[in-house]
């Protein structure tokens, strides 16, 4: 038997981007371990990625080409070669694009967040065709927009520093489930002493955890951060020096803050004002006595209406008190902006000879009811779906589904598996995993590049993304050079390697290491030097009045809460949020037996009162609802969810449930202030036993 260790990469939409080691017996891979020399990794997987094998030979994946034969959504497919396949879908797009190719829609999103299988010849394609671009906001758009606006870039505070942080909010994030390798830093830095602050509507496994859970209602961030100020300003819990320094509008930050009062904060936020004082004032005395401060955002608290306005004003806190003066100091929204990551070596804008639309991938629904218009264009005649599952993971599924649905729609997909989206596919093509491709791996959570080698030869028929598309290309009769590039000579020009945090860069030796870390300063704003305008963390953003936005921190209620829609509340009284399943990576692994068996089934947290209220008892099945859709879920009677508020951790598979139907089901397709992000967690819904 022949035995050999391949280094490779995790490859799901998680902060952690883990280093792989894959043993392989015999071209079978029969283990995947956590690298116990990477520092972030540290040797441990979460329990989904360490049965990635389950997944990869899971006696389900798609091993050869398909085409439909039943009707759309059915999932009723035929095998067909793949030469069939291409020629059927390469015709197909000759004969839209003669008409326009702008109805020509690509979809995709995070199935894999590597540089090669998710950026690159896919998006050539799509250049060189001239379809729609697809704006990728489902996720992280909001926050992002709110950052930059106050930090510049997506750059913050080291993951492997939170260790020797004396405060840390977890702010919006349940990283037990999402973040695992952050969440062991944080408890490093528990057992060194450290207090740690949960601020969620929702008693998650990781507010259980932390010494104190902050309990607020779901989309009032923006004031909670806004009482902070006021509080720190008015107790002088500020540091003069570096606001002086490195910050601007500090004068205007102050009346604005002056306006929030613990009472007036505490009215909104559904807490106390004493909560309010003591957060502001665990916070700003440790930063002020020098000792560092650390706050993690995530994404909880952007899936709202005032999404990025949240995140703009926690990123204000740490200039207000000097705390990123210390490496273990500051905020980490992403570490997205530190990877000098070449866009235009890996998708050759270049190609797209002429402007094009932009169809929202958040509003999808919308997009494929939508009729030819002067304002929107052609209608969509096709859709390449690839890395995403948009029928069980976009808002308002009712107007998703029924676009899928359309007859005259013609929709490819390429997958592992046989979802909720492929079921309305024309053609099905089978992908490689993780397992069987080359990428190369920027990540958001911490500050390594990564390389993952294949372990196995491809399963089946199955091809990686980036072979679908140069296949087509030689199809369509695009010759231009790029397309036929190999994997390795993209992955070989991802990063910048002009750039001083990439200047080791060489793919030949990351392939090798399988991972590198960038040369990056520890404390990055220590001495000021912010990615803005101005050079400063800004208080007020000129860039943000020019945008039609308050250039000042302030507070955006939620579309739909009892506060700021009372008359909707009456109707639907029940704030509803859908947060990841910890054994689910959004709908990935829902389809592992071992993983769903887990999870159970999809059910609903709700307060006992509210159960009460209802006649609900813990598990009985209940229908949530509102004027979009509705589904059924078990109930779980809990105080783990707040009064008002009711929990469905997410994102299962639609043909898992036993009504066939998904929490998106009730979602919107409003978007948030900034970034032209879904708003997942902004919702009201009714609840009632079935
Ligand atoms: N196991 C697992 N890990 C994952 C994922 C997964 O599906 N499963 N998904 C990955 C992806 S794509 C992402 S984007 C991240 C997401 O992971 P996180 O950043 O952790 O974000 P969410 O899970 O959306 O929400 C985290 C917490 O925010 C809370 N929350 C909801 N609304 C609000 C609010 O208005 N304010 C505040 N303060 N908190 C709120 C929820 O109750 C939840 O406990 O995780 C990644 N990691
Ligand atoms: N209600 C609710 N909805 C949500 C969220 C929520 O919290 N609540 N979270 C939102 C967030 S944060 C996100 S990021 C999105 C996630 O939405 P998506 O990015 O669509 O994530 P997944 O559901 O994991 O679907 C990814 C698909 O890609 C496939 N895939 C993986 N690797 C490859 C590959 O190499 N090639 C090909 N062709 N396919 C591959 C996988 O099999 C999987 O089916 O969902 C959003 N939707
Ligand atoms: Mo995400």
């Amino acid at each position: 038997m022949t035995t050999s260790i391949v280094r490779a990469t995790c490859p799901h939409d998680c902060p952690d981007t883990c280093a792989l080691l894959v043993t392989v017996e015999d071209g079978v891979a029969t283990q995947v371990r956590g690298d116990p020399d990477h520092p972030t990794t540290a040797g441990v997987l979460c329990t989904k990625v360490s049965r990635y094998t389950d997944r990869t030979y899971h006696k389900d994946r798609l091993l050869h080409p398909m085409k439909r034969v039943g009707r759309k959504g059915e999932g009723r497919f035929e095998r067909i070669s793949w030469d069939e396949a291409l020629d059927t879908i390469a015709s197909k797009l000759k004969a839209v694009a003669a008409r326009d190719p702008q109805a020509i829609l690509p979809y995709s999103y995070a199935g894999t967040m590597g540089l090669v299988q998710g950026e690159s010849m896919a998006a050539r394609f799509f250049n060189k065709l001239g379809a729609s671009l697809l704006d990728r906001t489902i996720c992280a758009s909001a926050g992002g927009a709110g950052y930059k606006y106050t930090v510049g870039a997506r750059i913050g505070t080291d993951v492997e520093q939170f260790q020797n942080a004396r405060l840390i909010l977890i702010w919006g994030g349940n990283p037990i489930a999402s973040n695992l390798h952050f969440w062991m830093r944080a408890q490093e830095a528990k057992r060194r002493g450290a207090k740690l602050i949960a601020i969620d509507p929702y008693r998650s496994l990781t507010a259980e955890k932390c010494h104190q859970h902050i309990a607020l209602l779901p989309g009032t961030d923006a004031a909670l951060a806004l009482g902070m100020m006021h509080v720190l300003i008015k107790e002088n819990l500020v540091d003069e020096d570096y606001i002086a320094r490195h910050t601007i509008g500090y004068e205007a930050l102050k009346e604005r803050a002056a306006e929030w009062t613990p009472q007036r904060t505490a009215e909104t936020c559904g807490i106390s004002a004493e909560e309010v004082e003591q957060l502001a004032r665990d916070y700003g005395s440790l930063a002020t006595q020098g000792e560092p401060v650390a706050i993690r955002i995530n994404y909880g608290l952007q899936r709202v209406r005032g999404g990025g306005m949240a995140v703009r004003n926690i990123a204000c806190l740490p200039a207000l008190v000097g705390a990123w003066r210390h490496a273990a100091g500051g905020v980490q929204l992403s570490s997205s902006d530190t990877f000098p990551k070449n866009g235009a070596a890996l998708q050759h804008p270049e190609l797209l000879k002429k402007q094009v639309r932009t169809i929202n991938m958040s509003t999808i629904g919308d997009a494929l009811l939508e009729d030819a218009s002067p304002e929107f264009g052609p209608k969509i005649e096709a859709v390449i779906v690839y890395n995403s599952n948009p029928v069980a993971v976009a808002p308002e599924s009712p107007k998703v589904e029924r676009g899928f649905a359309r007859e005259d729609l013609f929709t490819v997909v390429l997958e592992h598996f046989q979802t909720d989206t492929a079921d309305y596919a024309d053609i099905v093509l089978p992908a490689t995993t993780q397992l069987e491709h080359t990428d190369i791996h920027a990540t958001y959570g911490h500050l390594y590049m990564m390389a993952n080698n294949p372990a196995i030869a491809p399963l089946g028929e199955s091809k990686p993304n980036t072979e679908f598309f140069r296949l087509l290309a030689q199809r369509m009769g695009f010759d231009d050079p790029c397309f036929h590039e190999s994997d390795d000579e993209i992955a070989a020009q991802a990063f910048n390697a002009k750039d001083t945090r990439a200047i080791h860069f060489d793919w030949d030796s990351l392939k090798r290491k399988g991972w590198q870390k960038l040369n990056a300063p520890d404390a990055p704003f220590a001495e000021g030097g912010f990615a803005t305008p101005s050079g400063k963390c800004e208080f007020y953003s000129e860039r943000m009045k020019a945008d039609g936005l308050d250039p000042l921190p302030t507070y955006i209620a939620p579309y739909e809460s009892r506060a700021s829609n009372p008359e909707l509340a009456k109707r639907y009284p029940l704030a509803m949020i859908s947060p990841p399943a910890r054994n689910f990576l959004n709908s990935t692994f829902v389809n592992v037996q071992s993983l769903r068996d887990t999870e159970g089934e999809p059910h609903l947290d709700i307060h006992p009162a509210d159960a009460a209220q209802r006649g609900i008892e813990d598990g009985n099945q209940v229908r949530i609802f509102n004027d979009r859709g509705s589904f059924v879920a078990k109930a779980r009677v809990t105080d783990k969810a707040r009064e008002g508020l009711v929990v469905g951790l997410s994102i299962w598979w639609r043909k898992f449930a036993a009504d066939g139907k998904n929490a998106n089901e009730v979602t919107s397709q409003r978007l948030t202030d900034m970034g032209n992000a879904p708003t997942f967690y902004d919702v009201l819904v009714q609840v009632e036993k079935v």
